[in-house]
């Protein structure tokens, strides 16, 4: 009977924690969204595909690398390649690079960077460091906030994902 009931009520309840995720995510960061995931949120020891995407280049110039420091607990990290883009894996970094300079990103257009990987079982929020290079200038986006996720008040923030638990059988091995 609970069983029953446990299993009626957890779409639901899924569904309002998945809708949660996402409105504290956008309203926090929707006008500072500088290199933003396409999708933030996700369940815990699933894949995941990161879309990362990059808005803007460094005051105007335009994005020539991108480097994605894969974060801990992210397994199996691989990357999709980028036409016009050299791709180098060092260690627990991803690096695209433009191979020339009509390939480099302009300030005033967007494009995305992509890699995927096994997201851990635990529902700890992953952040992605990322630094971006361009022709001049850099932003080192990696700023973690002391407490919690808001990342609002840091001028460079890491870009987070959400990890939420995915489900009755999840949440039962986190009894603290
Ligand atoms: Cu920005």
């Amino acid at each position: 009977m609970i069983s029953k009931l446990l299993k009626r009520n957890f779409p639901m309840k899924f569904a309002l924690k998945l809708i949660a995720a996402h409105a504290l995510f956008f309203c926090d960061t929707a006008v500072w969204a500088h290199v933003a995931l396409d999708e933030p949120v996700a369940l815990a020891g699933a894949n995941y595909k990161a879309v990362l995407r990059v808005s803007h280049g460094c005051q105007g110039s335009p994005t020539i690398g991108i480097t994605v420091r894969i974060p801990p607990g992210f397994q199996g990290a691989k990357p999709q390649p980028k036409p016009g883009w050299v791709l180098t894996i060092d260690g627990g970094e991803i690096t695209w690079t433009a191979s020339s300079r009509e390939n480099a990103l302009p300030d005033a257009f967007f494009d995305e960077f992509v890699l995927r990987g096994g997201l851990p079982k635990d529902a700890q929020p992953l952040w992605f460091k990322v630094l971006q290079t361009c022709e001049t200038g850099r932003n080192d986006w990696s700023q973690i906030p002391t407490q919690g996720v808001a990342t609002k008040g840091l001028k460079f923030p890491a870009v987070l994902l959400e990890i939420i638990p995915s489900g009755p059988a999840g949440q039962g091995g986190h009894q603290h």
